[in-house]
């Protein structure tokens, strides 16, 4: 019996009028082959799909599911806004409200922007920095992903790796040239960027912690060197927080590393599933913006309601719940037993892991930048994801993604994971 069926047929409805079949492209399998389960419903850190199989899950959306599917808090108050109405086209109360829980909790977004993805508030930041300093060029780093805006469609990871896609075509040459790459964690190869062009560099974007690669961290100075040299060389310095925004602490990857950025975008965990993003930073950096200084930026559905409804309720709860402590605990009890299983396997295994965010690499040497990523055994890759689903646990379809943990995966889901982990690896 075919335990896809109704997904392979949805599949075939679907690639009649979407691309791919998909509506972003990391979903369609191509990391791992297959057909993607198409899914009917969530509850908690499970998923049921339209076949019936059930999953624990370790993508949660790429992340904005921090409580798990449906949780009650979060579906009431989405409830209570949409009987008032969806959208208003005027300001409400409710984005008051999120940019001070953002500014409260972020020192550094002393004034915020809401919008309506990830790939908004990066583009939307870019465009700030560009006209704060009255330079072209962005600084990014390679692997790193800061959603689809032309600028940022050089050597980018997530779904652009997965692809094998990294520059995608479409991006004029001009808006690519302004665009300048250096490898992760390589804190002489940006000073040496900065000397080539000095005075050119509007920002530096990058990922506190690399999410869109799999997940590596930061060398231990890496951050604060780029804190330095953006001072020195007078550009902006952005970190791109939309993933461990919220997650990785209640003041974001900043409030663990110490290192003050002059904006930072956020998503996800804001919305807890529904369309949400945001770019912030420094007072005077972000009064440019219309209508209070001259930078454009707008969005008829910026600052939705429902969206807002959604990510204040999150962002209570896990306050109420003091979350980030149970989710440490959560990753630690799941890379420790995932360490075990590969060490008494004997599987060459490295397991990369902030908070409640990690991933796994099948290689015999530490993974701390694209290439060692790229280097890593991904036919192993899709044999462990294709062994995890048949028992029941769903990992994000490619290596270069992060997999996720939320409050809901409590001790006995967590067991559940490792024992399917074992299986899979026989
Ligand atoms: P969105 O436009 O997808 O909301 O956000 C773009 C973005 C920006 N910055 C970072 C650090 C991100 O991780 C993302 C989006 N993350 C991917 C997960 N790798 C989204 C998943 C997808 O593309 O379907």
């Amino acid at each position: 019996m075919n335990k896809y069926a109704r997904s392979e047929a949805l599949m075939a409805r679907a690639q009649a009028h979407i691309p791919g079949g998909v509506n972003s492209p990391v979903r369609a399998h191509k990391g791992v082959g297959g057909t993607p389960a198409f899914m009917r419903s969530g509850s908690g850190c499970r998923l049921t799909d339209v076949d019936g199989n059930s999953y624990i899950d370790l993508v949660l959306a790429y992340g904005p599911l921090i409580l798990g599917h449906a949780h009650p808090e979060v579906l009431a108050a989405v409830q209570r806004a949409a009987a008032l109405g969806t959208a208003f086209g005027a300001p409400t109360e409710g984005e008051v409200a999120m940019a001070e829980a953002i500014s409260e909790r972020v020192p550094s977004m002393e004034m915020v922007r809401l919008v309506n993805s990830g790939t908004e508030a990066t583009m939307s930041a870019l465009r700030l920095a560009r006209a704060f300093t009255g330079r072209a060029k962005l600084l990014k780093f390679d692997g790193n992903y800061h959603g689809h805006g032309d600028a940022f469609l050089v050597k980018a990871g997530s779904g652009a790796l997965t692809t094998g896609m990294p520059d995608s075509p479409g991006v004029p040459p001009g808006v690519a040239a302004d665009t300048l790459v250096a490898p992760y964690n390589d804190l002489a190869a940006v000073a040496a960027v900065f000397a080539a062009h000095p005075q050119a560099i509007a920002a530096v974007f990058v990922e506190p912690i690399a999410g869109n690669v799999g997940l590596i961290q930061p060398a231990p100075g890496f951050l604060a060197g780029l804190r330095r040299l953006c001072t020195d060389n007078g550009a902006l310095l952005v970190f791109d927080e939309v993933m461990t925004g919220f997650r990785v602490a209640r003041g974001c990857y900043q409030a663990i590393c110490k290192v003050k950025p002059d904006l930072t975008t956020v998503g996800k965990v804001i919305g807890h599933g529904l369309p949400v993003g945001a770019y912030g930073g420094r007072r005077d950096v972000m009064q440019m913006v219309s209508p209070s200084g001259a930078v454009y930026q707008a969005g008829t559905l910026s600052g939705n309601p429902l969206a807002v409804a959604a990510g204040l309720a999150a962002l209570r709860v896990l306050d109420e719940t003091k979350a980030w402590d149970r989710l440490e605990d959560a990753g630690a009890h799941l890379q420790a037993g995932l360490e075990a299983i590969f060490e008494r396997k004997g599987i060459a295994a490295q397991v990369n892991r902030e908070g409640s965010m990690l991933s796994v690499f099948f290689s015999a040497v530490p993974v701390t930048t694209l290439a060692a990523a790229m280097a890593s055994d991904r036919e192993m890759f899709r044999r462990f994801f294709h062994g995890m689903r048949d028992h029941g646990v769903l990992l994000p379809p490619s290596p270069f993604e992060s997999w996720f943990l939320s409050t809901a995966h409590n001790t006995e889901a967590l067991d559940q994971i490792l024992e399917a982990a074992a299986a899979a690896l026989d």
